[in-house]
């Protein structure tokens, strides 16, 4: 028996007033209750649906909705479900019926990059559009907000269709869902292309409204069960003197805090706001040049890439968020030489110059930062090798062998790395041993992986922003024009967005 049968079979007799829609309709409430969250899928069995848990997810959809509960697909629901409305699912706080929380940022300075802009609106008024609905949540919250006009950005906006290669949710053409947005640390905020975007006006749907609303997921908040807040699911329309609710400002101040006076006066200044670092920071790295400082298999099998201030964590699925590295590393400068982390002492150890700093986990070990001493400085790479469980250093055309726990006689060391690693460049940029137990090299663009006896395998060297980056390949007019012009292409292109695009493993 499919869910229809049981629906009009079991669910009929419980509902007998008003009950005059075909069936159609039905699958249509289905279908709704089950995309936003109200109905669970049975893990067993195709779409059996209980019709005891149909009338309850009307119920609770009711409810939310400020609609009279009868748990029937009365005509209000049924009007209701076809209002314009956010793509995320609402799965409301039920406890205490306030703001839900999602996840958190954790930095209160981010960037944005403005990908694309809606074809019907123009620039100007969309990026104004655009520009305010950040304001709303930094007006109340210790968030500040930075426009970048390329790289990488913490939070970025674009619209597209029905489908995109970038999203692995499609939109529906014009009405129903007008927007969805990833919750952090993902910072993808998406328009539909379809809908008729406007400012200032009744008609169409108002940007900076929507906007204000998917920025609100992105910073962390879930949809609230105040249909007068900024963050319920349903769009109430065009307010001329919109402002948040106060549902939307205790979700946000739950996340980040107040607004203090204090923290105003910094907001145009840029202040990193964990472990702040006496010199400005350098520009974000954009992970698709393929340029890197260290890379580092980190605690918890975790994949680090550093370059320059800044470090990211590469998965299966997409890059992570670009950090600063002292944000993580409390007390660690960026542009190091050198990361190893080793599973036999779990010691992180960076090098830098002629110093070195030792951490486990994300703290400092006492003493440190030391002076390197016995071997030289300004290193090129480490890694450490789980076969000898001894810790490599390598600069120039040598390296030293260290073991981490016993008294080291570097009296024989630098010794030529092609002594010991076949096929590999001098001067690597990088190296590490990573969770499939192989050693990887990296100089440049450009990575090379070997086999157990330490020799480059065939096929090697190959490109580091395609196999780790996630990056596609760079074309000339990929980049949006800066300025607001309407870019015609999504600059979407030179960032797999985690989740949409499947990790080639470097072979
Ligand atoms: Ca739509
Ligand atoms: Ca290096
Ligand atoms: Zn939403
Ligand atoms: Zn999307």
């Amino acid at each position: 028996m499919n869910w229809q049968q049981l629906w009009l079979g079991l669910l009929l007799p419980l509902t007998v007033s008003g009950w005059a829609v075909g069936p159609a309709e039905n699958d249509a409430a289905v279908s709704y209750l089950l995309q936003y969250g109200y109905l669970q899928k049975p893990l067993e069995g195709p779409d059996d649906f209980n019709p005891e848990d149909i009338t309850e997810a009307i119920r609770v959809f009711q409810e939310a909705s400020g609609l009279p509960v009868s748990g029937q697909l009365d005509e209000a629901t049924k009007v209701h479900m076809k209002l314009p409305r956010c793509g995320l699912e609402d799965p409301f706080n039920q406890k205490t019926l306030k703001y839900l929380l999602l996840g958190r940022w954790r930095k209160t300075h981010l960037t944005f990059r403005i990908l694309n802009l809606p074809s019907n609106l123009s620039p100007h008024v969309a990026r104004g559009a655009l520009l305010q609905a950040f304001r709303y949540w930094s007006d109340v919250a210790p968030l500040t907000f930075r426009e970048v006009k390329a790289g990488w950005a913490d939070i970025r906006l674009s619209f597209h269709g029905r489908q995109s290669k970038y999203c692995s949710r499609n939109f529906d053409g014009p009405g129903r869902v007008l927007a969805h947005a990833d919750i952090p640390e993902l910072g993808s905020v998406h328009f539909d292309e379809d809908e008729l975007w406007t400012e200032g006006t009744y008609r169409g749907v108002n940007l900076r409204i929507i906007a204000a609303h998917e920025l609100g997921h992105a910073l962390g908040l879930g949809h609230s069960w105040y249909a007068k807040a900024l963050m319920a699911p349903v769009y109430t329309g065009y307010q001329p003197s919109f402002k948040l609710h106060p549902d939307d400002i205790a979700g946000i101040q739950a996340l980040y805090g107040k607004k203090t006076p204090e923290r105003e006066d910094e907001e145009e200044t840029e202040v990193p706001s964990v472990a702040p670092v006496p010199t400005e920071p350098s520009p974000m790295p954009d992970p698709c040049s393929g340029d890197l400082d260290a890379m580092l298999l980190g605690p918890q099998g975790k994949t680090y890439a550093f370059k320059g201030d800044y470090v990211w964590t590469v998965t299966d699925s997409g890059l992570g968020p670009l950090f600063r590295v002292s944000a993580l590393w409390e007390g660690l400068p960026g542009n190091l030489d050198a990361a190893v982390y080793s599973p036999r002492t779990q010691w992180t150890h960076f090098f830098k110059g002629n110093k070195v700093w030792c951490y486990i986990n994300f703290k400092l070990l006492p003493g440190f930062p030391k002076k390197l001493n016995r071997v030289e400085p300004n290193l090129d790479a480490a890694l450490y090798w789980p076969l000898n469980k001894k810790v490599f250093l390598f600069k120039g055309s040598g390296y030293w062998q260290w073991d981490e726990l016993a008294p080291t006689d570097f009296s024989n060391y630098p010794k030529p790395i092609k002594k010991l690693f076949t096929g590999v460049p001098d001067q690597p940029s990088a190296a590490m041993s990573w969770r499939d137990g192989r050693v990887y090299f990296f100089k440049g663009k450009h990575y090379w992986r070997l086999n157990r006896q330490l020799r480059a395998e065939k096929g090697f060297p190959r490109d580091i922003a395609q196999n780790w980056m996630h990056c596609r390949p760079r074309t000339t007019d990929s980049t949006p024009a800066s300025g607001g012009a309407i870019a015609s292409t999504m600059g979407d292109t030179l960032f797999s967005l985690p989740g949409n695009i499947t990790f080639r493993e470097p072979k």
